[in-house]
């Protein structure tokens, strides 16, 4: 119990609801799609964001109906109080979605006194379903996951994102960013998905992720996923990570967050 929440009623109505919008998103990938633009012209929406998102929340609000929801496709001015809240991006990756690129997911975070306490991402295409409770470890598909041992930065694989931001300030620090962390690095990947990001920095298949411009619900639930698979995830500068700060470092281990943070140029992004 998590001051008063029944988790485990959470947890088993949030992956039944995870695994239907999974079910919408994995039939229409393979359609012609109906997309807009929002912020920029590769910041996308399509008529499934809108539908998963207006599947979920609904049946959110019919299993739940004192808790809160914040949606990427609803969301306008956010209002993230200590009320359990669900945190909903119901298709991250949405580019990837547009071209059939397999890595998409929905992303259901779920808060009580602000604190994550469950997430679950959900690839349909890959048929990957993971998930974590606070105290009770991080599973893909039901078994165990954990992060991976790598300690130091030039062993580590880096996971991060252009984004959909693509104001010079933003592209120039993300440019300069990647050049430096090539150089200390393995390797570094773009894959297109803040979720799936997290979940592989989970797995153990990659030992460092950060990001600027994404938003709490790219977030959330990787944040439970990350910790309870043995992960730490942190504010780019190094203290606690605020989920409306939008911006994050999640790796392996404290050793490899910390050369992130120092090798990383810092970029505040308006609050979400
Ligand atoms: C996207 C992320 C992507 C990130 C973008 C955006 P969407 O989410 O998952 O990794 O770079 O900034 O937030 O818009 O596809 O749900």
């Amino acid at each position: 119990m998590f001051s008063g929440v029944d988790i485990d009623n959470c947890y088993n109505i949030a992956i039944k609801l995870a695994s239907e919008a999974g079910e919408i998103i994995r039939t229409a990938i393979g359609k012609k799609k109906n997309v807009q633009t929002k912020i920029s012209n590769v910041d996308l929406v399509t008529e499934t964001d809108k539908q998963v998102e207006e599947f979920l929340k609904n049946g959110f609000k019919a299993h739940f109906p004192d808790h809160c929801f914040i949606g990427e496709e609803s969301a306008t001015a956010i209002d993230f109080t200590a009320t359990p809240t669900w945190i909903v991006d119901p298709v991250d990756g949405t580019m990837n979605f547009v071209h059939s690129f397999p890595h998409t997911a929905v992303s259901i975070g779920f808060t009580v006194e602000k604190e994550v306490v469950l997430g679950i991402i959900y690839n349909p295409v890959l048929d990957k379903m993971f998930s974590a409770i606070k105290g009770r470890g991080a599973f893909c598909n039901g078994r165990k996951i954990e992060v991976s041992s790598v300690k130091e930065l030039s062993q580590a694989l880096i996971i991060s994102e252009v984004g959909s931001n693509r104001a010079p300030e933003v592209m120039e620090q993300v440019y300069e960013n990647f050049t430096n962390i090539t150089q200390k690095a393995h390797g570094i990947r773009i894959i297109g998905s803040a979720a799936l990001n997290m979940c592989s920095i989970a797995s153990g298949e990659a030992d460092g992720y950060f990001e600027y411009s994404l938003h709490c619900w790219d977030m959330a639930a990787g944040k439970v996923i990350v910790e309870e698979a043995g992960g730490i995830v942190i504010d780019p500068e190094g203290g606690p990570l605020d989920l409306m700060s939008r911006r994050v470092i999640c790796a392996s281990c404290p050793e490899i967050a910390q050369s992130l943070s120092k090798e990383l140029r810092h970029l505040q992004m308006p609050r979400d």
